[in-house]
């Protein structure tokens, strides 16, 4: 047994070289503190290493929480394992800043006699930038076996791979040396190391200088988000349409050679008419998980948190909390888990406070079922922007002002003695997002909303099918039990002009919001009379959904917390089932008022 223990600074490419080295599929993205918890996993080639993979961490002094217990594990790891063997990645293009940390980490593994070695990583960008850089003298000069590789290209990890199985390596010399020299140290082999050549730095500076500057950055940072919502609906869009044709092809044909009766209606009333509703929409998941890797990947995401630090400050929250939100657009939950690495636990709280009104995916096919119905399928600007589009970029944008809103009112009520201390991230190197990390994340991500949702979503529809189709054999939806169950929570919903099916779709939606439109499919299944398949969004808008009664569905899934898995985690981060039980009921109120307000404005407005 050999434990490789990866380490390094933050955004060196540590997960990157353990998902090449385990097989495995850990989050990797271009911004600075993405792991947070140490993970681990075995050589593909070799059972019998296990390799951790840490957060990254840019001394041995820890700041935040997350680095304590980084740094705490380390060293336990380091003293206690018998057979552990440090693997220090350093950035090749960055080498100054994780010099420091390498010769500390050096000297700890040194004094409790393990071997060291150095996994000089990003080393295609050097070759690609034709950047000269002396790795057998930098290894000399630390002291220790050094292994040029790229995690990107795979070029090198054979030779890593060699070398983590060898567990005889060298044990670094500098167990003896106190910090200050150290740190002198490291300086000094950073200035003399540091690859020739520096084009790569500066046509960085240059890019910066347009996005990052007061008025071109607030600029290129609008252009950007309104780009990201019209992308996930344009390119979305064909795919679901796709998947739609799909699903009514694949339902008819199933339907007409089956004998009519009981069996029939199921498969086409829950099946197809259920789950196949919920499936149109899972495209757009994927598209967007994809947006928010290759944004990630790119580097922008820290300028934009950067961007962003000024404007959030004015709610109490800051640029740290940027990418714990922005995650809060994808799902809640890791959303929450990213959090963590927030070091003042009041802007933390304040944090939890926002997350769960940022429009999460599970949102998506509720709200892209509401256009679909709502909003006529037309362009503007010869096809440069779509109607539908325009109306999901408005709904996210009133999600996320509502959150920032209520993160406002929270913050001024509590007191305002916070210290959040300066806001200070590293930015990390503009680089062309790796397709295939981000596909498959998207992927990944797509298939787990599918299996998540899919089985909450499939346990409903039988069961709403079930209540809907007896007593009377699905003859007269109105007469069933469904609707008896229905006709009794009507009046909560009534006074937002819905009538009882939606009453139970929204009950039904506690347990995943994509249940509404499985549940919707369901129940308007069993109502249509015919045995085609007709698309759900036809089907509603057939049934005369008003305007008004559509806002205000809006409206209440925007600010609702419907999500138990949410309320738990909240619970557990905060520590405090109080606090978590307080969220959600207070949004619930909220929502079903603000849904109230907007339903007789429509109303009145529209009569
Ligand atoms: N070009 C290139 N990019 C790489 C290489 N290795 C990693 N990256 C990219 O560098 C970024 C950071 O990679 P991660 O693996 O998330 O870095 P990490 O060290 O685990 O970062 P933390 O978990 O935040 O400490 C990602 O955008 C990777 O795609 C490499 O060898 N070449
Ligand atoms: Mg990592």
């Amino acid at each position: 047994m050999i434990n490789v223990l990866l380490v390094g600074a933050p955004n060196s490419g540590k997960s990157a070289l353990f998902n090449r080295l385990t097989g495995l599929k850990h989050k990797v993205a271009n911004y600075p503190g993405i792991t947070i918890d140490v993970g681990s996993g075995s050589l593909t080639s070799n059972p019998q290493v296990t390799l951790w993979d840490f957060p990254g961490t840019y001394s041995l002094s820890p700041v935040s929480g997350e680095e304590r217990i980084a740094i705490a594990g380390l060293r336990s790891a380091l003293h206690d394992s018998q057979d552990a063997l440090v693997a220090m990645v350093l950035d090749a293009t960055r080498l100054e800043k994780g010099l420091t940390y390498c010769l500390q980490v050096a000297r700890e593994a040194a004094q409790a006699g393990k071997s060291f070695v150095v996994l000089l990583n990003m080393m295609d960008l050097i070759e690609s930038d034709s950047l000269e850089l002396d790795v057998s003298g930098l290894g000399t000069a630390l002291g220790v076996s050094i292994y040029p590789v790229s995690a990107r290209t795979a070029k090198g990890i054979a030779a890593v791979e060699q070398a983590l199985q060898t567990g005889d390596q060298n044990v670094a010399p500098w167990a003896d040396t106190p910090d200050a020299l150290i740190r002198g140290t490291a300086q000094q082999i950073g200035k003399r190391f540091t690859p020739k050549g520096d084009l790569l730095v500066r046509r960085q500076a240059l890019i910066d200088q347009w996005l990052l500057g007061t008025v071109s950055g607030g600029f290129a940072f609008v252009i950007i988000m309104t780009l990201f919502f019209q992308a996930i609906f344009t390119w979305a869009a064909p795919l679901m349409d796709g998947v739609e044709a799909v699903v009514i092809a694949i339902g008819s044909i199933m339907t007409s050679v089956m004998p009519e009766g009981f069996l029939a209606d199921f498969v086409g009333d829950a099946i197809f008419g259920g789950l196949g509703a919920f499936l149109v929409f899972v495209p757009l998941v994927f598209i967007l998980t994809l947006i928010i890797g290759a944004l990630e990947d790119s580097g922008y995401l820290a300028r934009a948190a950067l961007i962003c630090h000024r404007p959030l400050s004015l709610f109490g929250l800051s640029g740290k909390s940027f990418v714990p939100l922005l995650s809060g657009v994808a799902c809640a939950i890791p959303a929450i888990y990213a959090a963590r690495t927030m070091s003042s636990m009041q802007e933390r709280l304040l944090t939890y406070v926002a997350i769960p009104l940022m429009p999460c995916s599970a949102r998506l096919p509720v709200y892209a079922l509401l256009i679909a119905i709502l909003i006529p399928n037309e362009t503007a600007l010869g096809g440069l922007i779509g109607w539908q589009g325009l109306a999901m970029s408005a709904i996210y944008f009133f999600g996320i002002s509502t959150a920032l809103l209520v993160a406002a009112v929270v913050n001024r009520m509590g007191d305002r003695d916070r210290s959040g201390g300066p806001f200070i991230l590293e930015l990390p190197a503009y680089r062309l997002p790796a397709s295939r990390t981000i596909f498959s994340a998207a992927l990944n991500r797509a298939g787990h909303f599918v299996r998540k949702a899919g089985s909450a979503i499939f346990a409903v529809t039988v069961v709403v099918w079930f209540f809907g189709y007896f007593p009377n054999g699905g003859e007269d939806l109105s007469s069933s039990w469904l609707a008896s169950i229905g006709r009794f929570i009507e009046p909560v919903f009534s006074p937002l002009g819905l009538d009882w099916r939606y009453g139970v779709a929204i009950i039904a939606s506690f347990l995943a919001r994509e249940v509404f439109v499985g549940t919707l499919g369901t129940i308007f299944g069993i109502e249509s009379a015919d045995a085609d398949l007709v698309p759900l969004a036809d089907q509603i808008t057939a049934s005369g959904l008003t305007v008004a009664s559509g806002a205000a569905l809006v409206v209440f899934f925007t600010i609702a917390l419907q999500c138990v898995s949410t309320v738990a985690l909240l619970a557990r981060e905060a520590n405090s089932a109080r606090f978590a039980v307080t969220l959600m009921t207070g949004y619930l109120v909220l929502a079903w008022v603000a849904a109230f307000v907007v339903y007789n404005l429509a109303a009145a407005l529209l009569s």
